[in-house]
């Protein structure tokens, strides 16, 4: 790691860094967050009780005033940390305020005069990496865990941020270093006095096949579960970032009364008129833990519209179809046109087809495959969030996702970084495989082991650059 020292400012110069951990807004609370080495001794001036907080023992908290100049600028609690027993690993200081804008802001004015200086994004996370209080999937899980849409993309995060990932990550590059070390033993025996299982086969790891690669078995189990790993990525997004419904149908079908009923508010406006929508309106609404943003569309009309505004509306209509992860195709029950099952869009995009106002006398029972419902009095709305629910887990599972809707289970990774050094891992790996398969020698197979390995370390910070760490904190947000 590139531990040369940094410039002033920038990230790791170790200085005493201080940012806001709440948002500035009229609130209860704002808490103010403090690191470095001497922060308590730099603060204390500024406190009514300044020999208490020096003196105070790390995980204790002291009440006071922050005053200058015998102004009192605000009553608070401040949580003191004592190096190495805090999130940074540093000295810090958790200052709970007044919340509001005033306030926060006289506080933070008095910190930047005791030589506090701002923290950058991702700043106080960089140094708990840096201090080796967490790594890297650790440190990314924080993030998540502050974006997260829903309980299920919690938990996701939650299980990374207690270590699932690292820990898997890790144990898959101890068995590839494993494979490395026999493999160099290998490679100090000349070739012609070298046969796997045979005498100088010391582990045995040369398997019975031979194919000259020790503890091959075991390396096909790496590249088994870094598989497993990559294919559990795409089940991740869609809990973290959500996916998109669009509500689609005919005009009249009752579009914008399930939009309703599903996020359950008067949103969109219903009318008996055909061609009420004309403009697309969205929501965002948690179904089974996955963030749907649902969209209510314009409804399709065979043909154009008398109307140019409700063929722009279909046009807004087709192209968020075009663009969305499932379509719910709504069908008015009791209308007697043909249903033909493609309607209304005719795209790879997967489909729920929906039988809507089964609630009237005049609605027979739906045809094969449609789901019915009554978008008034609610009837089949479970049924229809548990299928929507089970067609988006479909879209996004891989062969070896685990788990039913909404459940987290196991490690998997939850950044596109953490997918894409995976399969970093797995491509050198199945190429190692390949040539021992084909009889190539080690010393041509052993780089690339070391390859993947090193791909494994990079997720987990074990092997990095500093541009690397910059590049990833910067996308945090301040106060992290
Ligand atoms: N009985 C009954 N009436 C419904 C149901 N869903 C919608 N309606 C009625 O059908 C009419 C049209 O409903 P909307 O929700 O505006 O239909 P839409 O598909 O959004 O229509 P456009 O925006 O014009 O394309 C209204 O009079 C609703 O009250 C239902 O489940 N049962
Ligand atoms: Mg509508």
């Amino acid at each position: 790691m590139n531990r040369d020292s940094p410039e002033k400012g920038a990230y790791g110069d170790g200085s005493p860094i201080a940012a806001f951990a709440t948002p500035l807004a009229e609130s209860a609370l704002a808490v103010i967050r403090c690191s470095g080495d001497g922060a308590v001794e730099l603060a204390a001036p500024f406190f009514s009780r300044p020999e208490k907080l020096k003196t105070a023992a790390g995980h204790s908290i002291v009440h006071g005033w922050i005053r200058h100049e015998g102004e009192k600028i605000d009553e608070v609690l401040v949580s003191v940390y004592r190096q190495p027993k805090s999130y940074t690993g540093e000295e810090g200081l958790d200052i709970s305020c007044h919340g509001g804008i005033a306030a926060a802001r006289g506080v933070m004015k008095i910190l930047r005069k005791a030589g506090f200086r701002n923290a950058l994004p991702g700043e106080f996370t960089f140094r708990a990496f840096m201090n080796g209080r967490i790594d890297l999937t650790r440190a990314e899980s924080v993030m998540e865990m502050v974006s997260a849409k829903t309980g299920a993309g919690l938990r996701g995060a939650a299980l990374r941020l207690s270590g699932a990932l690292e820990n898997e990550i890790r144990s898959l590059r101890d068995k590839l270093t494993d494979i490395l070390a026999e493999t160099e033993i290998y490679l100090d025996y000349s070739e012609d006095e070298f046969v796997p299982g045979g005498a100088e086969d010391p582990g045995g790891m040369a398997g019975e096949e031979g194919g000259g690669m020790p503890g091959r078995a075991l390396a096909e189990e790496v590249l088994a579960r870094l598989g497993a790993l990559a294919a559990s990525f795409k089940r991740e997004r869609l809990y973290q970032d959500g996916a998109l419904a669009v509500i689609a149908g005919k005009p009249n079908a009752g579009k914008s009364s399930l939009f309703n009923r599903l996020i359950g508010e008067d949103r969109a406006i219903v009318d008996e008129a055909p061609g009420t929508t004309r403009d697309f309106i969205e929501a965002w609404i948690s179904i089974e833990g996955i963030p749907v943003r649902l969209a209510d569309t314009a409804g399709l009309r065979d043909g154009l519209s008398p109307d140019s505004v409700e063929n722009t509306g279909m046009d807004r209509s087709r192209a968020l179809m075009a663009e969305a992860d499932l379509v719910l195709c709504v069908t008015d029950g009791t209308e007697k046109y043909e249903h033909e099952k493609g309607f209304p869009f005719k795209g790879e995009t997967p489909r729920l087809f929906i039988w809507n106002k089964a609630d009237l006398p005049s609605c027979p029972a739906p045809p094969r495959g449609f789901l019915p419902v009554s978008a008034i009095t609610g009837s089949g709305i479970p049924e229809l969030c548990g299928a929507i629910a089970a067609a988006l887990e479909k879209t996004a599972e891989g062969p070896h996702a685990p788990g039913g809707p909404g459940e987290m289970t196991g490690a998997a990774p939850g950044t596109q970084r953490q997918k894409e050094l995976i399969d970093e891992a797995a491509a050198p790996l199945a190429e190692a495989l390949d040539l021992a398969d084909r009889g190539e020698p080690l010393d041509i197979i052993a780089p690339l082991l070391r390859e993947s390995a090193n791909a494994l370390g990079e997720i987990t910070g074990e092997v990095s650059s500093a541009g690397i760490l910059e590049k990833m904190f910067s996308k945090f947000c301040v106060g992290k």
